[in-house]
Formats: C-alpha cells, sequence, structure tokens
C-alpha cells in the first residue's frame, strides 16, 4: 500500500477551506504560533515494532487482518503512519523479534520511509526458543551467574544490531523481581543487576546512552528490582554519566505524581526517554490521552519547562516513544490518535504563558497559576497541529484519510486475514 502526493492533496483539498478558518482563529488568539509550529514540525515520535499487530491480554489474542508478517512489513506501516502525520519518522526495534535478515536492505526501506532507528529494545522477560538458561526467577538479578552472563550477552548482542542500523540508544526494561515475600534478597538482587548492567554500559558505543526503564509491578507482584524512577535513577547514578531514567507512563503506582517525576529527572540531567501511553489501573497499554488527557498535557508542561531550563534540544535531547498495546482497535488507527494526543499536549505546554506562571508562583497566587495552566489545556490547539502537518507535507486529518483510503482493507488484501505480527 502506497499513499502518493496526489492522495494527500486530494484529501488536503476537502479539508482546506475550513481549517483555514480555524487555524486563522487560533493563530489571531495566540502569542507566537509560528515558533509553536516549528517545534511540533521538529518533534517527531517513534513507534515501537511490537505495536503494529493486535496485542493479548493472558486470556486471549484476537487478531486483526493484515498485520506486519516480518519487520519490513512493519516498517512499511510506521511509512504509512508517517506519511499521514510526519511525525513518526522513527521506529523503536525489539530483539530478538525483529533481527534483520539483511541489515542494509532494512537500513534502505527505512531510508525510503523518512524513518530513523530510535532506541533499540533487548528482552530477558522471556526465554527464546533454544536458548540454554531460563528467566523464570529473572535476568540480570539471577542468583546463578551464568545466567547473568546470558542476559549480558543478549543485551551486548542488542547493541551490536543497534550499531549496525545506526541506532544511537538500548531501552533495558527488566521483569527481574520476586512475586513472595522471602523469595528474594533485595539486596543482592540489586547487586547482581547493578554488575550486570555495568557490564552492558561499558559496551555501549562512545556516543550512545542507555535507558533504565521501571516498573512497579507486573509480571511480579511482590518486588521488581527496577521498581521506581528512585531504583533507576540510583542505577543510572552507579553506571555513568551514558545511563538515563526512562518514564514509562504505564509503570507507576495509581495516583503517582508523574509530571513532578519527570521534572526532577530532568533537573538532575538524568532523564533520557519517554514511553507513552495511558491506563486506568496499571500497566494499560491503551492510547495515548484516552483516559488523563489533563496529566499528559501537566506531564508535558514540565517537559516543557524542565528542557528550557536545561536549553534542551525537544525534538533530538530525549528519546520519545510510545508503548502500547492494541486489543480492540485497530493498532494503526490507534497509533494516530495516539501521535495526535501527543502533539496536542506537547502544542498545549507550549502556549502556557511561563512568564505568567512563575509569577504568580513567586507571589504564592495559587488561583492565577491554576488558570494559566487551564487556559492553556483548554485552548483548542487541534488547527496548530494540523496545520503543522501540512506543512511538512502531511495530511490535515490522518486518522480520517485512513479510513478514506481504506488502508486496512489494502493491506488485507495483500497480507491476508489471518495474520500475526511478532510481538507479545
Ligand atoms: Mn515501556
Amino acid at each position: 500500500m502506497q499513499i502518493d502526493k496526489t492522495n494527500i492533496s486530494e484529501q488536503n483539498q476537502q479539508l482546506l477551506k475550513k481549517h483555514q478558518q480555524r487555524f486563522d482563529f487560533i493563530n489571531n488568539e495566540t502569542d507566537d504560533v509560528e515558533a509553536v509550529l516549528q517545534k511540533l514540525i521538529e518533534f517527531q515520535v517513534a513507534i515501537p515494532s511490537w505495536a503494529l499487530g493486535t496485542g493479548g491480554t493472558r486470556f486471549a489474542r484476537f487478531s486483526g487482518g493484515g498485520e506486519p508478517r516480518n519487520l519490513e512489513e512493519k516498517i512499511e506501516d510506521i511509512g504509512l503512519l508517517h506519511k499521514l502525520n510526519q511525525s513518526s519518522g522513527a521506529i523503536s526495534l525489539h530483539i530478538p523479534w525483529d533481527i534483520p535478515r539483511n541489515t542494509a536492505n532494512i537500513k534502505a526501506l527505512a531510508a525510503q520511509h523518512g524513518l530513523v532507528f530510535d532506541a533499540m529494545n533487548s528482552n530477558t522477560f522471556q526465554d527464546q526458543s533454544g536458548q540454554e538458561l531460563s528467566y523464570k526467577f529473572g535476568s540480570m538479578q539471577h542468583t546463578d551467574k551464568a545466567v547473568r552472563q546470558q542476559a549480558i550477552e543478549h543485551n551486548i548482542e542488542v547493541i551490536r544490531h543497534g550499531e549496525a542500523l545506526g541506532s544511537k540508544s538500548l531501552t533495558v526494561w527488566l521483569s527481574d523481581g520476586s512475586c513472595f515475600p522471602g523469595q528474594l534478597n533485595f539486596r543482592k538482587a540489586f547487586q547482581n543487576t547493578l554488575d550486570s548492567l555495568k557490564q552492558v554500559y561499558a559496551a555501549l558505543p562512545q556516543d550512545w546512552k542507555m535507558f533504565v526503564e521501571y516498573k512497579a509491578f507486573e509480571p511480579n507482584f511482590y518486588s521488581t528490582t527496577v521498581g521506581d524512577w528512585g531504583q533507576s535513577f540510583l542505577y543510572a547514578s552507579k553506571l555513568g554519566e551514558k545511563a538515563y531514567t526512562l518514564v514509562d507512563l504505564g509503570h507507576h503506582l495509581p495516583n503517582a505524581n508523574i509530571e513532578q517525576i519527570v521534572s526532577l529527572l530532568l533537573m538532575e540531567g538524568k532523564l533520557g526517554g519517554f514511553h507513552f501511553n495511558d491506563s486506568k489501573y496499571g500497566d494499560d497499554d491503551l492510547t495515548v490521552g484516552s483516559v488523563k488527557p489533563y496529566q499528559l498535557f501537566l506531564i508535558f508542561n514540565e517537559l516543557v519547562e524542565g528542557m528550557d531550563a536545561r536549553a534542551m534540544n525537544h525534538a533530538g535531547d530525549l528519546g520519545w516513544m510510545i508503548d502500547a498495546s492494541h486489543n480492540v482497535k485497530d493498532p494503526l488507527e490507534d497509533l494516530l490518535q495516539s501521535v495526535e494526543a501527543i502533539m496536542i499536549s506537547y502544542a498545549q505546554a507550549l502556549i502556557v504563558d511561563r512568564k505568567e506562571l512563575s509569577d504568580a508562583q513567586q507571589r504564592n497566587d495559587v488561583v492565577a497559576a491554576q488558570e494559566v495552566l487551564q487556559k492553556a489545556y483548554r485552548t483548542d490547539v487541534r488547527a496548530i497541529v494540523a496545520e503543522a502537518r501540512l506543512r511538512s507535507g502531511g495530511v490535515l486529518n490522518p486518522l480520517q484519510v485512513f479510513r478514506n483510503l481504506k488502508v486496512r482493507e489494502h493491506l488485507i488484501k495483500e497480507r491476508g486475514t489471518k495474520t500475526v505480527a511478532t510481538g507479545l
């Protein structure tokens, strides 16, 4: 399935007049829209290779039709998303699910679709077929040195694949932990994990980053060895300047103040990357912005404030990724919604009146501070986001065009109704 320039301009033509009215209105209402547009155009969110097919729960998996059957088709799917929104110009690979059969061909295919390779993801949370030792009782924390060594070697192999593809970072998420009190010596588990991470860190190329992702619970239900941002920060600090904490929105205990976590990690120069999703109860992996859009805005508000305080480049200095799983929606439609939600929250954070907010905070004017934030949050910035897409060659309404062009129907025709993408 190819979407060409003619498709795009035809689709945009139908919506252009209405869009222009909406954009003119918001442009008059808002200061410095041109600067916001420029930032939106530069901002790219990586799509994870595992989110292109239907996910499953521990009960069932209801596969959809036309799912990508291999890495080439995953790249093509992200290419389609990027063609529509011009904001999904990167792919985050998972090893061993996405080991390229021919690296040069894969690089060329990605380049053809305007995609770069974002963070590489290792996997020691499940056993692979033919694997010698089991991760049933953990990987990097394991009591047996041989298991730890196997996990270390796997991560180093992931780095090598990433180097060949032009990636610049490794995300390590460990499911290690314990399910029952007494199962684990916490201190030994931490030390083993730190020693293992140190060996992986030593194999990082000079210009690479390592992201240490944390998660409060699941699959382990009593303790997790990288359980929260404090523990991740501890590992990242002990490892060195190339190691950072990665925040996954779904990996917190209920009601955690994620925006405060983000603010402090940024202050310490230790926030490395972000996994976007949304949730109601735990690690639900739902569409970004579908349940708690105000929280997403508050997080972006801290991101923008914190990055500006350190003179960071919004688009390039942190790793922006989606980490979601789709059980009932078309994965591609879900991803279009997620990217849109991210761009909307980012745009709203960009129009916050920083001076007014800072002044209100200084004089303890709580009411004024809330007004400043909510004024931005309640501004309908969708026409700004659409204008950014239009200027970068995308479509005004990606979801509508996805349906108008019958993208899913074409993919089913090409790939069949019973395809299963590699992943969970
Ligand atoms: Mn994640």
